[in-house]
């Protein structure tokens, strides 16, 4: 039977993942644990833990037994920036913690990486699978650190890792936090209620996004994929859409015509998004397990401006 315990549960990617995982394979199959207490209204199976106490993760592992560890309890590229010396220890200790535990406890674990894998000196256009990565970020070097920790359990322990390279996530459920590409989910509301968004980035900053529903889609298809088939099996390269904020203001004008988008600096984000790509090559993905994101940049604005309406409305 298979049974997910999911780290950072309350994020942005956590809420929905878990979602998901609920879905497909019930609520007692599912357990959801934050360093925080859910709200009243949370649903399903929830414990709180913090992901650097190595022996409370043990305890919940034996009570537990997951059969798959999908952790997500991270700090983010711009707090990152802020508190670099805590986004090292929360992001590879928490990391380390989990690889030790499952040599011996023998889950598949799932360990997300981004595109601030990469930095100065990587292509940024059409960026390989396997390519430069100097990161400039702490968030970045804890994101390549935790890609080669898993590829050291996998090979040196036969822990079974898998892990994607995300690019923006976008979402309306959960808010980001921390993040550089946060911008791409704040727009909608400040769209809708002020017709109006100061962006952090400048207009014409590229970057890879997905829509969450991918996002989740891109992590379940990965786990679902037979480990033989994996090659590239701990950073895939996966992206939806490219866009820059002044596209996405264009096709936020589709809908909402008198939007308007001004600028306002923020120079931390602005280092941090001219570091990372414009477009990565996912084909490693699509090739070894079948990755097919299902939405483009108008069908993702479409239903953001929907869901988020309704959100204001209720
Ligand atoms: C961030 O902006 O820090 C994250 C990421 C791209 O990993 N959304």
């Amino acid at each position: 039977m298979t049974k997910v315990l999911v780290t950072g549960a309350l994020g942005q990617l956590g809420t929905e993942i878990c979602k998901s995982l609920r879905l497909r394979y019930g609520d007692e199959a599912v357990l959801q644990t934050d360093v925080r207490p859910p709200s009243p209204a949370h649903q399903g199976y929830y414990r709180t833990l913090d992901v650097l106490e190595r022996g409370a993760i043990e305890q919940v592992v034996a009570n537990f037994q997951p059969t798959i560890v999908i952790h997500l309890a991270a700090l983010l590229s711009a707090t990152g920036e802020r508190w670099p010396e805590l986004a090292w220890k929360l992001n590879v200790g928490s990391a380390l913690n989990l690889l030790e535990i499952a040599r011996e406890a023998g889950f598949t674990f799932f360990l997300p990486s981004s595109i601030a894998a990469f930095g100065p000196g990587t292509p940024v256009d059409d960026t390989p699978q396997i390519t430069v990565q100097r990161p400039s970020t702490m968030y970045g070097i804890t994101k390549v650190t935790g890609e080669l920790l898993c590829e050291y359990y996998f090979t040196r322990y036969g822990v079974d890792t898998r892990g994607l390279r995300f690019p923006g996530l976008i979402s309306h459920s959960a808010p980001p936090g921390g993040g550089t590409t946060d911008y791409a989910v704040e727009i909608f509301e400040a769209a809708l209620r002020h017709g109006r968004f100061a962006c952090p980035l400048a207009p014409d900053t590229r970057l890879d996004m997905m829509y969450m529903p991918d996002a989740s889609k891109a992590v379940m298809d990965l786990l679902d994929a037979p480990a033989d088939k994996l090659i590239h099996r701990n950073a895939y390269n996966v992206t939806a859409m490219s866009f820059t904020p002044a596209e996405l203001a264009e096709a936020i004008r589709v809908h909402l015509p008198r939007f308007e988008l001004v600028h306002e600096p923020d120079p931390t984000r602005q280092r941090i998004a001219d570091s990372w790509p414009n477009r990565m090559d996912d084909r490693a993905a699509r090739q070894e397990w079948g990755w097919d994101p299902r939405y483009d940049i108008q069908a993702m604005v479409a239903d953001m401006l929907d869901q988020v309406e309704r959100k204001l409305q209720s």
